[in-house]
C-alpha cells in the first residue's frame, strides 16, 4: 500500500501546502548523507578500505552487485552538491568522515589527501553559510581494524579516539557540531546478529561485545572532542521507534528488541545504565568504572526516525526476535516501510521525557523508486505527503513540550542504501547514476517553500 490519498490525488493543492506554526527563530532545516553512501572515489587519493567495500564486493550481498565505489561520485562533485543545499535553502549539511579515507588502515599512517577533502567540504559548507554537521562514524569502520577484531576488542575505543582527535584538530576550528556515532543499534544489530550488513557476523558475544565497546568509544571521543573543541555542541545519533508486538505472543520479543533497538546505547551514554533487559547479558564486557566512561555529558540527542517496527517471538533467532510483519491496514512507502506520523510525534515526546536534551531530527524520509518522466522532471507526491505529515507531528510534538530544535531530511541526495544498493532511493534530489546528473524533485522544492514559509511567524497549522 502507498501513501493515502490526499496528497497524490488532490493535485499536491492543499496537501503540498507547507507546515505553517509558530517555528523557533533558530530552528536548523538540513539534510543528511553518508560518506559511504555518497562519496564514491574508493580508490581515490590514498583512501583505504573499509567492511563496506569488502561486503559490497561479496557476490549476492548488495541488490543488482551494486557496490559505493562509484556512489554519487560526492567526493569530486561536492562543489554542485553545495550549489543544491544552497538552492533549497539548507542551514545545515550532515555528512560523516570516512575514517578509511584520512586513516587508511584505521590507525597509525594518516592520509592528508582524504583529509584535504573534508577541509575542502567543509570550506565550500561554510562559504555557502551552510553549518557542517560532522558525524565521525556512520558504520564504515576500516577494514584493517576489523582484520584485527573491531568493535568486538576493546582496544576499539582507544582507535576510536585516537581518530577522534586527528579530525578535532584538523576540523574543530571550523566545525562546531560533532556527532560520535549514526544509529549504534543497527550497525551492531544488523552486522553482528542477522548477517544484514558489514561486518556479517552472526554471533551473541560479538554483538554483545561491540554494543559495550561502542559505548566506551562513544564516551572516550566525546572527552576528546570536549577537550580539542571547547566550544563543540556534542550529541550521538540514534534510532528510536515504537516496536510493536506483531502478535499476542509476542511481548517480551518486543520488549527484547526494544532495549538492544531503541535503549542499548542512549540509556548507558545519557542515563548512565545498560536496560534491565540488557544488563546481565554484557556484563562479562564491562570493567569497574566502565558506566561512567560511557556517561559523559552531551549537548543534543541525534533522533533517526522513520516508522514504527513491529516484531515477532523467534526461539531459533540468536536474540529471540525477528522481525514481523505489519498490520495489512497500516499505508507503506514504496519500499514497504509503515507510515505512522503519530509514531513520530510520539517517539519525539518519548525522548523528550527520557533524556532530557535538545533534540535535533537528524534523519527522516521516505524510500521511493522515483524516476524522471518524458520531460527529465521528478514527481514524488507521496514523499512530500510524508514530509509534511511528519514535519506536522514534529510540530504538534513541539506543542507538547518536545525541546527539537532542528530537522535533517535523509536524505540530501539519492544514494547507496545497504544492501538495497541503488534500488531504494531516499533522496529529495535525483541521481542519475550513469551521468551524475543531478535533478531536484518536487519535494526539493517543496522542502524548500517548508523553510522559507518556517521563516514566516504563523499560529495557523
Ligand atoms: O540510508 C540509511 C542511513 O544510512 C541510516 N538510517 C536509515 C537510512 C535509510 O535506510
Amino acid at each position: 500500500m502507498r501513501f493515502p490519498q490526499p496528497c497524490r490525488a488532490a493535485g499536491l493543492a492543499g496537501a503540498a501546502q507547507p507546515v505553517t506554526r509558530s517555528w523557533p527563530a533558530d530552528f536548523r532545516w538540513g539534510a543528511s548523507t553518508s560518506a559511504y553512501q555518497v562519496e564514491g572515489a574508493a580508490a581515490a587519493d590514498g583512501r583505504g578500505a573499509s567492511i563496506w567495500d569488502t561486503r559490497s564486493h561479496q557476490p549476492g550481498r548488495i541488490a543488482n552487485g551494486d557496490t559505493g565505489d562509484q556512489a554519487c561520485d560526492h567526493y569530486h562533485r561536492y562543489a554542485e552538491d553545495i550549489a543544491l543545499m544552497r538552492e533549497i535553502g539548507l542551514d545545515a549539511y550532515r555528512f560523516s568522515v570516512s575514517w578509511p579515507r584520512v586513516l587508511p588502515l584505521g590507525r597509525g599512517q594518516v592520509n592528508p589527501a582524504g583529509l584535504d577533502f573534508y577541509d575542502r567540504l567543509v570550506d565550500g559548507l561554510l562559504a555557502a553559510r551552510i553549518e557542517p554537521w560532522l558525524c565521525l562514524y556512520h558504520w564504515d569502520l576500516p577494514q584493517a581494524l576489523q582484520d584485527q577484531g573491531g568493535w568486538t576488542r576493546r582496544d576499539s575505543a582507544g582507535w576510536f579516539a585516537d581518530y577522534a582527535v586527528l579530525i578535532a584538530r584538523r576540523l574543530g576550528d571550523r566545525v562546531k557540531r560533532f556527532a560520535t556515532f549514526n544509529e549504534p543499534s543497527v550497525f551492531t544489530l544488523f552486522g553482528y546478529v542477522l548477517d544484514w550488513q558489514a561486518p556479517g557476523v552472526i554471533d551473541r558475544d560479538a554483538y554483545l561485545a561491540a554494543m559495550h565497546h561502542v559505548n566506551l568509544a562513544h564516551g572516550a571521543a566525546v572527552d576528546v572532542l570536549r577537550d580539542l573543541v571547547p566550544d563543540a555542541r556534542i550529541g550521538a545519533i540514534h534510532n528510536r521507534q515504537p516496536c510493536r508486538p506483531a502478535g499476542p505472543a509476542d511481548g517480551a520479543a518486543a520488549a527484547m528488541f526494544d532495549a538492544c533497538w531503541n535503549r542499548a546505547f542512549p540509556d548507558g551514554q545519557i542515563l548512565g545504565a545498560y536496560p534491565a533487559e540488557l544488563v546481565d547479558e554484557v556484563a562479562p564486557w564491562v570493567q569497574p568504572g566502565d558506566l561512567a566512561r560511557i556517561c559523559r555529558p552531551t549537548d543534543w540527542f541525534g533522533l533517526n526516525h522513520y516508522s514504527p517496527i513491529y516484531i515477532q517471538a523467534d526461539l531459533d533467532a540468536v536474540l529471540g526476535f525477528a522481525w514481523g510483519a505489519p498490520p495489512a491496514e497500516r499505508p507503506q512507502t514504496d519500499v514497504g516501510w509503515v507510515i505512522d506520523a503519530d509514531a513520530f510525534r510520539d517517539t519525539l515526546t518519548d525522548v523528550h521525557r527520557t533524556y532530557r536534551l535538545p533534540i535535533y531530527v537528524t534523519e527522516n524520509g521516505y524510500g521511493g523508486t522515483d524516476a524522471p518522466d518524458a520531460a527529465g522532471a521528478v514527481h514524488d507526491p507521496e514523499r512530500i505527503g510524508y514530509l509534511r505529515a511528519y514535519i506536522r507531528a514534529m510540530g504538534e510534538a513541539m506543542d507538547r513540550g518536545a525541546d527539537v530544535r532542528g530537522y535533517f531530511v535523509w536524505s540530501l541526495l539519492d544514494n547507496f542504501e545497504w544492501g538495497s544498493g541503488y534500488s531504494q532511493r531516499f533522496g529529495i534530489v535525483h541521481v542519475d547514476y550513469a551521468s551524475q546528473r543531478r535533478t531536484l524533485k518536487s519535494s526539493a522544492r517543496w522542502y524548500a517553500d517548508q523553510i522559507r514559509a518556517s521563516r514566516v511567524p504563523t499560529t495557523s497549522a
